[in-house]
């Protein structure tokens, strides 16, 4: 194992989150490689920590101003072992090889979860949507689609949304791949209503993940009610992992955005919440104005060179990441652990930090890795293609049912492999060594690929 880390790391010195990701894995599926020596002599673990292929391209296009700007596009298309690559497109400036083979290396193991067919991918750009009008977004994406659009296809490979990709950025993707191919395919998920998206696609992330931490507690006996809870983040996954929790009568007192992060002793209640699904919807403003608007709230602005987010340093139950990677360091895990968090539920991919999570492991608590508990966005985005090739639409209770469904499914196969393999009640061991049994039996089972 340690050898595999030194292949990775020397092969690719720079890519830190990468190895921050395969490193997490490959600690809890030792029992597996021990059970099946021959994986050793089939590469198994240098085979799936490749990628299949990774596509680099320039994206120029054209500011406001008549400016010509460059940016750099991805898509790493991880494993296609399963089904074809499935997984988001992120815009944002930190954007690079290392993180989007990170999320397409997670995204593997989450698809698997999902009991869908879908293999693993990811990508994006450096691109940064904020501050940009809605017209240099569009020839921004009109310009990345015209590289993509001969990588993808609803066969081979199916982008969605991420950070800073949402239902505006999908439809100008969309947009441009019709009119390149000359075709109407669900090649993209995360589409409006109007044309091919589908219901409860929005909302999926947030309330899978609320749905996931409900059935860790249901383990125990206890709910949700009347719980305190700390959420980061005010994007999709933000917005609606705390609509969920309020409808479950938990006590929500926090969001964030990269500026900074309100407190708010009373709750987010559904009004609020209407307040911010306008204020980072439509205006796209700061979370800053939640405490201008609501006085009980308080705002703290974020600064980047303390050792710890004060936003996990408050007397909470519950804690639900749902902004970006490595949002928890081990100094925040220790805050959460002595403020009384006993469930940590992440909405984010990656957002606790090795360090983080030995810490839940080693104090108990119940702790749902991302690949695990947001798996619920791209299970309903599998939803969405099995619609597409239907050519029909299900209605909301339909895909609410067969979310919560699988959430549900997922969560027993956490707990069942976590006992098979010994580490019972471990959400890390059960979600990575069941997602890795079922990829790599499939590559097995598919000769040397
Ligand atoms: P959005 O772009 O809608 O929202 C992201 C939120 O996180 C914003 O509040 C943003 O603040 C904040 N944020 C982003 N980057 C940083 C940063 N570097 N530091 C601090 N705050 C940051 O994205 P999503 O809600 O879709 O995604 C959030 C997380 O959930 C990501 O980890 C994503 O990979 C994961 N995820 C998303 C799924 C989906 O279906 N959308 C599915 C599964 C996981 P600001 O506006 O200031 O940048
Ligand atoms: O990280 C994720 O799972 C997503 N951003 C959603 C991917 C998808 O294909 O819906």
């Amino acid at each position: 194992m340690t050898e595999i880390m030194e292949l990775i790391t020397s092969r690719d010195p720079g890519e830190k989150e990468f190895h921050q990701a395969v490193e997490e894995v490959l600690e809890t599926v030792q029992p597996v490689l021990d059970r099946n020596p021959h994986y050793r002599k089939l590469a198994i673990l240098e085979r799936i920590t490749e990628p299949e292929r990774v596509i680099m391209f320039r994206v120029p296009w054209v500011d406001d101003q008549g400016q010509v700007q460059v940016n750099r596009g991805f898509r790493i298309e991880m494993n296609s072992a399963i089904g074809p690559y499935k997984g988001g497109l992120r815009f944002h400036p930190s954007v690079n090889l290392s993180i989007l083979k990170f999320l397409a290396f997670e995204q593997v193991f989450k698809n698997a979860l999902t009991t869908l067919a879908m293999g693993g991918g990811k990508g994006g750009s450096d691109f940064d949507p904020k501050g940009k009008s809605d017209d240099e977004v569009m020839r921004f994406c009109q310009s990345f689609m015209m590289e993509l659009f001969r990588h993808i296809g609803p066969n081979t490979d199916v982008p969605a949304g991420d950070i800073g990709v949402g239902a505006r950025e999908i439809g100008f993707l969309f947009g441009m791949y019709k009119r390149l191919r000359n075709e109407f395919t669900g090649v993209l998920t995360g589409k409006s209503l109007g044309w091919g998206g589908s219901l409860i696609r929005p909302e999926a992330t947030g309330y899978g993940c609320v749905y996931f931490a409900a059935e860790m507690l249901a383990t125990k006996d206890e709910s949700l009610e009347g719980k305190t809870c700390l959420v980061s983040g005010a994007g999709n996954v933000a917005q609606y992992a705390v609509e969920k929790l309020i409808e479950l009568g938990a006590n929500v007192v926090t969001m964030s955005d990269s500026s900074g992060y309100i407190y708010d002793e009373e709750g987010i209640d559904e009004e609020k919440l209407v307040f911010v699904k306008r204020l980072k919807n439509v205006r796209r403003g700061r979370i800053r104005e939640y405490a201008e608007e609501y006085k009980e709230a308080v705002y703290t602005e974020a600064d980047p060179s303390a050792d710890h987010n004060p936003l996990w340093d408050h007397k909470a139950d519950c804690a639900f990441p749902c902004a970006t990677q490595n949002e928890i360091n081990g100094k925040d895990a220790n805050n959460l652990v002595h403020n009384g968090v006993r469930l940590v539920c992440e909405g984010a991919n990656m957002p606790s930090t090795l360090e983080a999570i030995d810490i839940f492991l080693e104090h108990q608590l119940f702790y749902a890795p991302g690949k695990a508990s947001n798996a619920g966005g791209v299970a309903v985005s599998g939803l969405e293609m099995a619609q597409n090739s239907m050519r029909l639409n299900w209605p909301r209770e339909e895909v609410d049912y067969r979310l919560q469904n699988i959430m549900k499914s997922i969560h027993r196969t956490c707990l069942d492999t976590s006992a098979e393999y010994g580490e019972s009640g471990n959400y890390l061991a059960g979600a990575n060594i069941a997602g890795f049994v079922k990829v790599v039996d499939a590559m097995l089972d598919q000769g040397l690929v």
